[in-house]
């Protein structure tokens, strides 16, 4: 039987575990990256774990979520983070260098070759056919340190492609299909493999679109085949040498199949506040918009700069809306500079901002009160922009671009005719923002430098015996990790200090959280389906860890937040019958009796008695083997320790 591309790379990656769907395998990890939102928590578990090298083939820290340095906070972070890399043998990618997921596929990205990153994200490298997955900061840090990845071995999903896109309708449109398809929970323990003849009409930043919007599936990761395409992009990247061509076999078996014909796709757009909450521009009709966003690393890439300039060449944007555009990288921003179409966005009254994250994680330009805002990112929750009664949609840069002149939303292919966009043949490469390590021999010589902004890891325990605990909050289903642990201008220049941004921790739900779970002392949390889906933010594990939360009870969990729940020592519990979860209140007293044991005897059926009702109600706490250690160790970080120890 023939093998999918997805299975031929982890083939040549498996070292704990064996290819059966749904076990626990162990992969071997070529590269790593990681952002500064998440970085300087993953240099200090790096740090802890006492490794001098990195022993990847090549690990990037990359400065560009918190850029807006409105404090001394970001500014010492960066700086802990660049004398880091500079020591423990790991690339720097200096702010202004542009956003780490687009310089990654430009710079970095091999095809064939495994990628974890501390950033949902990171499948962004799936368009130039790598394995490249969003983890914790402390996967990433073990990862760094030789340690395998772990992960569920997916189902493989297939997406045929047939046909080819019509003038005006994008690759944003593709993967906007697919989340209308399959749901923000439809990808969840599955990785999306596109093949079909309508691949090789899709250029290398059009696949990197869909791969890197395919996080909001819930998808492990996705992939494209590297194929001619991708070898173009390589050799104008100056990079053709690392190269391979990959597919999956003729005769490989999938577990699911989509079939998407490209020539009948039509400008769609997701509606607030969710990714898959998707609708056709004809559906929703000619809205008056407040503002628009070009950007994020969905959406940065110069071939969608290009389609951006020749929408607003000549024209002005409409007196009633506010148009930005964050060019995702330095080296695009350098090619627009250099082309002049830099001049026609300034021109048109664009508002040009950095190489950076910026309003994606609402680092500025959040929309007025009530405001209608477009992007062209990846997320709309519910509060992300910064502005809580904002109405954020989500679109193609051709539709952002248009509307941003006509001021209402606006179906692009009433632009008219489309020219062919094509890339250059060569970009203009220069990598004088990435600062390469220190040479071993002299890494003693680096002093790390850390800011008083900078503190440790909180406290860890071993699972104790018994969890007598009240529960501290109950919410419902799609709780996004921007619920738990909100980001913003105000709250992201504290994710080096984890008891300060405690204070923060499910506000956007309930303002009281924070208080009554650390007044409670040791608490569990009940939620409903998908719970914890969107980032990778280890923030969102931590800060309850930090606020006594010994337990999340859930109707389900999204992949990465339950990973990073485990590995901050955090029992994740599903209910065994989800009608139960109308069984548990908030400021309920709940018990599990003799929990150690259970998970010592992986025991997945236990009880919990709401001692409030007297109900007693099973639950599943499935752990494998691996993941059992570590939350009987109180943690990765601990469960390492011990395991270098022996
Ligand atoms: C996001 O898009 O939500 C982020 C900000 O990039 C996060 C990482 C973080 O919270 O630092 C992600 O996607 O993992
Ligand atoms: Fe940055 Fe937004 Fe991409 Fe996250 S989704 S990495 S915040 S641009």
């Amino acid at each position: 039987m023939g093998l999918t591309l997805t299975e031929k790379i982890l083939k040549n990656h498996i070292v704990d575990g064996e290819m059966i769907k749904g076990t626990e395998i162990g992969i071997r990890i070529d590269q790593t990256l990681t952002q500064d939102a998440t970085g300087t928590m993953a240099y200090l578990e790096f740090e802890a774990m006492g490794v001098p090298r990195v022993k990847t083939e090549r690990s990037v820290a990359y400065i560009d979520h918190n850029t807006l340095q409105s404090g001394f906070e970001n500014a010492d972070d960066h700086r802990f983070i660049g004398s880091v890399a500079k020591k423990h043998g790991i690339y720097f990618s200096r702010p202004g260098n542009g956003i780490c997921h687009q310089v990654h596929l430009e710079r970095f990205g091999i095809p064939g070759k495994t990628l974890i990153g501390s950033d949902s994200h990171t499948p962004t490298g799936g368009g130039i056919g790598m394995i490249a997955i969003g983890a914790g900061g402390l996967d990433v840090a073990v990862a760094m340190g030789g340690g395998a990845y772990y992960i569920t071995c997916p189902k493989i999903v297939k997406v045929e492609l047939t046909g080819k896109l019509s003038p005006w309708v994008a690759a944003k449109d593709v993967i906007l299909e697919v989340l209308r398809r399959m749901s923000v929970k439809g990808g969840v323990g599955k990785v999306i493999e596109y093949c079909g003849e309508g691949v090789s009409t899709l250029s290398v930043p059009e696949r990197a679109t869909i791969t890197n919007m395919g996080a909001e599936l819930g998808a492990t990761t996705s992939i494209f085949p590297s194929d001619e395409v991708t070898r173009s992009f390589l050799k104008a990247q100056q990079r053709e040498e690392v190269w391979v061509p990959l597919s999956a076999d003729a005769d490989a078996q999938y577990d699911e199949e989509i079939n998407i014909n490209l020539s009948e796709l039509v400008p769609l757009a997701a509606c607030p506040h969710m990714p898959d909450n998707v609708k056709s521009v004809k559906e929703i009709g000619n809205i008056k918009i407040d503002q628009v966003c070009i950007g994020s690393c969905t959406n940065s890439s110069l071939l969608d700069m290009m389609k951006v300039a020749h929408i607003l060449k000549g024209k002005t944007v409409n007196p009633d809306v506010s148009l930005s555009i964050a060019p995702g990288s330095k080296q695009v921003l350098n090619m627009l500079a250099q082309n002049g179409l830099l001049s026609i966005m300034i021109d048109a009254g664009a508002r040009i901002l950095e190489s950076a994250c910026g309003p994606c994680i609402g680092m500025g330009q959040s929309p007025n009160s009530k405001g209608i805002s477009l992007r062209t990112f990846n997320r709309n929750f519910l509060g992300r922009s910064g502005t809580k009664d904002g109405q954020i949609y989500l679109v193609s840069p051709e539709m952002a671009a248009i509307s941003a002149i006509t001021g209402v939303l606006t179906d692009p292919r009433d632009i008219g005719e489309m020219p062919e966009f094509k890339l250059p043949e060569t970009f203009t490469v220069n990598d004088n923002m990435i600062v390469p390590p220190a040479a071993e021999a002299d890494m003693d010589s680096v002093e790390i430098l850390r800011g008083p902004n900078i503190k440790p890891f909180p406290q860890t325990a071993p699972l104790s015996d018994s969890i007598d605990a009240v529960c501290s909050l109950k919410v419902e289903d799609n709780i996004t990790t921007d619920h738990i642990m909100p980001a913003g201008a105000k709250i992201l220049p504290l994710r080096s200090n984890i008891p300060a941004i405690s204070k923060f921790c499910f506000t956007v739900c309930d303002e009281q959280f924070p208080e009554r779970a650390l007044a409670a002392g040791k608490s569990i949390i009940v939620g409903g389906a998908n719970y914890g889906q969107g980032s990778s933010r280890e923030h969102a594990a931590l800060a309850p860890l930090y606020l006594g939360v010994k337990a999340v009870l859930v109707k389900s969990f999204a992949r990465i937040h339950r990973a990073n729940l485990i590995n901050a020592g955090i029992l994740p519990l599903t209910f065994a019958d989800e009608n139960d979860y109308d069984k548990i209140s908030m400021g309920d007293e709940l018990a599990i009796e003799d929990i150690r044991k259970s998970v010592e005897n992986s025991q997945a059926d236990i009880t919990l008695k709401n001692k409030t009702t007297g109900v007693e109600i099973p639950v599943l706490c499935e752990l494998s083997g691996r993941a059992k250690d570590i939350i009987l160790a109180g943690g990765l970080l601990d469960y390492t320790r011990e395991s270098l120890n022996k």
